[in-house]
């Protein structure tokens, strides 16, 4: 189940005829860009594209290019080993409400989950793929390899540079040593240099702050490519603590092998094809952007750490992993789509009356988000709003919109309908305060915002509406049935 590297998962999508390979070369500079652009956004994603010969100022690049290997709901379930999403829900709904068994099968299913937990567990190993070359940076410098021969994508016209779109940043907090991996881009200022975007909500910023109040650097790996899980598991928002090298292990069914890196003390996963090993100096900031980004606009340049490089290793096979971001739908909307089904049964657990609930690509994961609720008392509407927007990366939901529990939130046309005959404005709306993601350009100030709730749910006594609530036009069964019989002999 689990990759043993990222090439295996690229056979894998290729046995499976969900992978293009273009054998012809194609220029990193928008080129591949503008071709991966238009896969993703063709029906359901497209497929995968693995350019075979990318080509860098002019030079073909030793290392091929793969893009959108996740963007589509059969991909991003290849990519976690299961043949939908809906089985990893199902196994952390059996962990959340694991109680003595009551049969033979329950019991069963139980110990297996048990033992898939096991391999949440990582394991020291003293050697790994990714350090089958080492290329040592700075004084060591053993040869001319840099960041200038990676196959790195500029992406938009007006962007600031190359940037690294799929970096895994592995970092640990300097007091509790809890590690951490978020996915950060990182803009390439020179073959040596780059910038490291942690936006102050995330973890790698506050693992930075602890470092930077010591005057210390922070040590810091970046790990591309390995089991697709790896990068799956760096996008999640998992609450500050919970490791995702954990969640990878849980996810693959497989501990994760851990590796020391050569030039710092940060363990990557030794499987991975590439292991950028560096730093980041306290204070010191760089204009990083303008970059095309996942709002579809070009986010403008603003200060942030740089990262030093001391070492590049890579297994002698390597595969360079990327995106792009832009206008939606994209890729990254199937990580955040997966990611909302597989933790559905966390959010249930919180919030009890919630039955379904979607981030629609044009809200681009913050801005939409769409939740159906089996209502029982007044304002349990808002409540659910409140509640959501004080869950971790949640906080940013710009507008959500509650709907009663028979409407499909997967169905925008459905929800709006609700939204548009359900509600008075002043009456069922909200209006709050709450911290906005880095990356929204509408608020008058970064980081800071108002966020509006919708209460689309039919209204109860108690909801300030003092009419009859009407009934929703249903057709009987036995009719739809008659119809159905006829149509069928028509056609
Ligand atoms: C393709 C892609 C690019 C991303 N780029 C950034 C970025 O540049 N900066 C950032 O702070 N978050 C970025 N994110 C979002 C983080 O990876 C995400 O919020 C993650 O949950 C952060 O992990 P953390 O909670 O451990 O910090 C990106 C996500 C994706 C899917
Ligand atoms: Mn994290």
């Amino acid at each position: 189940m689990a990759y043993r590297s990222f090439g295996q998962f690229i056979e894998a999508l290729d046995r499976a005829g969900e992978l293009n390979r273009i054998t012809v070369p194609v220029d990193t500079d928008l080129l591949i860009a503008e071709w991966a652009d238009r896969e993703m956004k063709s029906p359901g994603g497209g497929k995968a594209l693995l350019f075979e010969q990318p080509i860098v100022d002019g030079k073909k690049s030793a290392f091929p290019v793969a893009i959108n290997t996740m963007g589509s709901r059969k991909r991003i379930a290849m990519a976690l080993g299961r043949d939908s999403i809906d089985e990893i829900a199902q196994e952390i709904q059996l962990i959340l409400k694991a109680k003595p068994p009551t049969d033979l099968r329950e019991g069963w299913n139980l110990l297996k989950q048990g033992i898939h937990l096991l391999h949440a567990r990582p394991k020291q190993v003293k050697e790994g793929t990714c350090q089958e070359v080492v290329h040592k940076i700075g004084a060591e410098d053993d040869s001319s390899f840099s960041l200038g021969d990676l196959p790195i994508l500029k992406c938009w016209p007006k962007d600031g540079g190359r940037f690294i779109t799929l970096p895994n940043v592995h970092t640990r907090d300097p007091e509790s040593g809890a590690r951490n991996v978020g996915v950060y881009r990182m803009q390439v200022f020179d073959a040596r240099t780059t910038a490291m975007h942690l936006q102050i909500h995330k973890v790698g910023a506050r693992h930075g702050k602890r470092y930077y109040e010591k005057n210390e650097r922070m040590p810091v790996a970046v790990t591309l490519g390995g089991d697709p899980a790896y990068s799956f598991a760096a996008t999640a928002p998992l609450p500050d603590g919970l490791d995702e090298i954990l969640f990878a292990g849980f996810l693959r069914k497989k501990s994760v092998e851990l590796v020391r890196c050569k030039t710092i003390d940060v363990d990557v996963p030794a499987d991975v094809d590439f292991v950028l090993e560096g730093y980041v100096q306290p204070g010191e900031m760089r204009p990083e952007g303008p970059f095309g980004d996942h709002t579809g606009y070009y986010t403008a340049v603003e200060d942030y750490p740089v990262f030093h490089l001391t070492a590049i290793t890579h297994r002698k096979d390597a595969i360079y992993p990327t995106t792009i971001v832009g206008i939606p739908p994209m890729e990254d909307f199937y990580l955040g789509d997966a990611t909302v089904r597989i933790f559905l049964p966390v959010f249930k657990m919180n919030f009890p009356e919630l039955v379904d609930m979607t981030l629609p690509p044009e809200g681009v994961f913050h801005n939409l988000v769409f939740v159906s609720i089996r209502k029982q008392y007044p304002y349990q509407a808002f409540k659910v709003m409140h509640g959501l927007w004080g869950m971790g990366q949640m906080m940013f939901s710009k507008y959500i919109v509650v709907v009663d529990e028979d409407c499909d939130v997967h169905n925008t046309s459905e929800v709006l309908f609700r939204l548009c005959a359900n509600t008075d404005p002043a009456r069922d709306t909200t209006v709050i305060k709450n911290p906005n993601d880095s990356l929204d350009h509408a608020p008058t100030e970064q980081n800071i915002g108002s966020h509006m709730g919708f209460d689309a749910t039919r209204k109860l006594p108690g909801e300030n509406y003092h009419r009859q609530w009407p009934e929703l036009l249903k057709m009987t069964d036995e009719a739809r049935k008659l119809v159905d019989a006829l149509q069928k002999k028509t056609r």
